[in-house]
């Protein structure tokens, strides 16, 4: 009866979004913690190569870090790159595959730590690729040591007293600073504490997508993701944590949009 009724809603295009898996996902479990992010940020993704119908012309790069095993979740060509050395993995495939759409999966740690510089300077380039930055705030994957994204006062296993930033400095804002590159196309933050901010995740990831598509230089979309098992917090105390304490410092928004892009 209960379907029926979604039937005649006309709701069944919704329902069977939310119990279809995306073509652009294998039929695998993850290994992911109970409450972390990234197992959802990967259903976004898929969703969007879904729907662009970019899937055959994909190919993915896996970091290391938690999400070292994208490439088995992903249904894509992809590959794994050296600890935040996705940006010029992907830097080679686009040049030598200019008609192939390259993403990176990068997270705090491998993007804004060891690979700071490998970032930063594919968006100086302008490479014509798109990166998804999953910002937990912690190297998740090690046991939860301070990121450069740690907030002041976080306890880490690596901060035992909170992070200080006379000793550890400051959390780095890496969208914003990319933002004022000209190679850049789009640079924008979003998060996943709440449905509404997943959808608003989801249409940032298309956004993407579509600037590399479109050709108009590097894209980054940085996520404020979950880590309920090192920040030492359930699931939905989790996501408190994004939005109470993560955004007032990593605020959400668009830094960078490409004349064009919102076409
Ligand atoms: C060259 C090198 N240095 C250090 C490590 C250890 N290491 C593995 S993952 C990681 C950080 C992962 O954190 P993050 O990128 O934030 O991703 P998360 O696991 O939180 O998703 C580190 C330091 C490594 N594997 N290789």
């Amino acid at each position: 009866m209960e379907s029926e009724a979604i039937r005649d809603e006309g709701l069944l295009a919704e329902w069977d979004l939310v119990y279809s898996r995306p073509q652009a996902l294998r039929d695998v479990a993850t290994h992911y913690c109970p409450g972390c992010s990234h197992g959802s940020i990967h259903r976004l993704i898929a969703e969007v190569i879904d729907e662009l119908g970019i899937r055959a012309r994909t190919i993915g790069v896996a970091p290391v870090g938690c999400a070292v095993f994208a490439y088995k979740y992903f249904n894509l060509d992809s590959c794994e790159a050296a600890h935040g050395r996705a940006p010029a993995m992907a830097t080679g495939l686009k040049r030598v595959r200019p008609e192939s759409i390259v993403f990176t999966y990068q997270g705090d740690g491998d993007l804004a730590s060891i690979g700071g510089n490998e970032i930063l300077h594919a968006a100086v380039r302008g490479e014509q690729i798109t990166v998804i930055f999953v910002n937990n705030a912690v190297y998740g994957m090690t046991g939860g040591q301070l990121a450069p994204t740690s907030l002041i006062g976080q306890v880490t296993t690596s901060s035992p007293f909170g992070r200080d930033p006379a000793l550890q400095g400051y959390p780095i804002r890496i969208t914003e600073m990319l933002a004022t590159l000209p190679g850049v196309a789009l640079a924008v933050r979003r998060s996943m504490h709440a449905p509404a901010e997943v959808r608003k995740t989801k249409k940032a990831i298309r956004m993407a997508f579509q600037a590399q598509i479109q050709g108009l230089g590097f894209g980054i979309v940085e996520i404020l993701a979950s880590c309920p098992t090192n920040w030492h917090l359930s699931a939905n105390a989790a996501l408190d944590f994004i939005r109470d304490e993560m955004v007032p410092v990593f605020p959400l928004g668009d830094f960078k949009v490409a004349d064009g892009l919102n076409d």
